[in-house]
């Protein structure tokens, strides 16, 4: 076949998979192009968004795209083919939805603006040790708020159970009462180890057929998880330092890695970022969907932040033992980032 062949087609179609200087690596079912933006596109700025139509959000595309983002990791795009191996995007389809992350401002009064970390997202599995580093559960909490602000599932993975005497019998208090206290608010949660392979397979089920993006701070153990699953995926782990007991960080880009038994999956490699911003605080408490029932109800209606107010149906519920006391301070902790008084 000439290669005039495939230059002719300008119908192609992939996903992004990895972003390297300003070349987007599109995998199709045969191949992978590293393709480039074409200058028309990248005039265009505006594209359509499936899931946002507000005012509120198109400003902030357009300022994503001011600063050279617009297209992400696990965007489906179409491409030419260039019939050299390379190929050119000419256009990036409509997301379904989007994990993103607020970007530093380097101005006080400018706008902070979106970095969509990746598109089209299954599910958002927040990873966490058991032990070493001792699980802080307020941090998933943040995690699965974050998920929920974007409309994105969430999975809970407690890995290195071998640390705590495993997931049989011998399950550690702390971790039962946790993973209960999860899977009733409806979350599911996997208990895993690399090291002893059990909840693997589990573990496989969840990510095949699906994209899924791992979030976690380093050294919980996210790398391993693939490895173990997939070995010679090509990511590195990072030694934990013999000296702090943390993670060591290394600086590498993010990539969406295709996975033998179908699906694909971003490891992030380290999350501290995943704040909320624009949501409202009266909101906040839809992103915890026990407290969803009660939202509304309280004596000051959709306007109480469930804190101090008289006849807060939220707090009653916190009370009564509804709502697990631990999630509402949880709650607590990310109204006052998102500016509670
Ligand atoms: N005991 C135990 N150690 C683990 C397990 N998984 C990972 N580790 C260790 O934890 C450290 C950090 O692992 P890594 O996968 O790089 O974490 P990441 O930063 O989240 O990707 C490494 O020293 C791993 O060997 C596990 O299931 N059990
Ligand atoms: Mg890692
Ligand atoms: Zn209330």
């Amino acid at each position: 076949m000439s290669t005039k062949d495939n230059a002719s087609n300008a119908n192609d179609e992939g996903v992004v998979y990895k972003k390297s200087t300003g070349l987007y690596y599109v995998h199709t079912p045969e191949r992978v192009v590293p393709c480039a933006l074409s200058n028309r596109l990248r005039k265009q700025l505006i594209y359509p968004l499936a899931a946002s139509s507000t005012g509120g959000r198109r400003v902030r595309q357009v300022k994503e795209i001011d600063h050279g983002d617009m297209v992400a990791i696990g965007d489906r795009v179409r491409f030419y083919d260039a019939g050299d191996g390379t190929g050119l995007i000419v256009e990036v389809l409509p997301r379904r939805n989007r994990l993103a992350r607020r970007t530093a401002v380097p101005m006080p009064d400018a706008h902070a603006f979106e970095q969509v970390i990746v598109a089209n997202v299954d599910q958002v599995i927040p990873v966490f040790a058991a032990a070493s580093p001792p699980p802080h559960w307020n941090m998933l909490d943040r995690y699965l708020a974050s998920a929920e602000s974007f409309y994105l599932p969430a999975l809970v993975c407690i890995t290195k159970l071998d640390l705590v005497g495993g997931a049989g019998e011998k399950l550690n208090d702390e971790i039962q009462s946790v993973t209960a206290e999860y899977r009733r608010t409806g979350y599911p949660v996997l208990l895993v180890s690399a090291t002893t392979g059990e909840g693997m397979e589990e573990l496989r089920q969840a990510l095949g057929g699906r994209t899924s993006v791992l979030v976690g701070k380093s050294g919980v153990g996210k790398t391993t998880l693939l490895n173990t699953l997939q070995p010679g995926l090509g990511l590195r782990v990072r030694e934990l330092s013999a000296r702090t007991g943390k993670g060591l960080h290394t600086t590498t880009g993010l990539e969406l890695f295709p996975l033998d038994f179908g699906g694909a999956v971003l490891d992030t490699p380290g999350a501290r970022e995943y704040g909320l911003w624009d949501v409202d605080l009266e909101d906040v408490a839809l992103l915890f969907p026990e407290m969803r029932p009660w939202v509304g109800k309280c004596r000051f209606g959709r306007t109480c932040l469930h804190n101090e107010e008289p006849g807060c149906a939220v707090r009653k519920a916190v009370m009564t033992g509804s709502i697990s006391p631990r999630r509402y301070q949880s709650y607590l902790r990310l109204c006052e980032d998102c500016g509670a008084p």
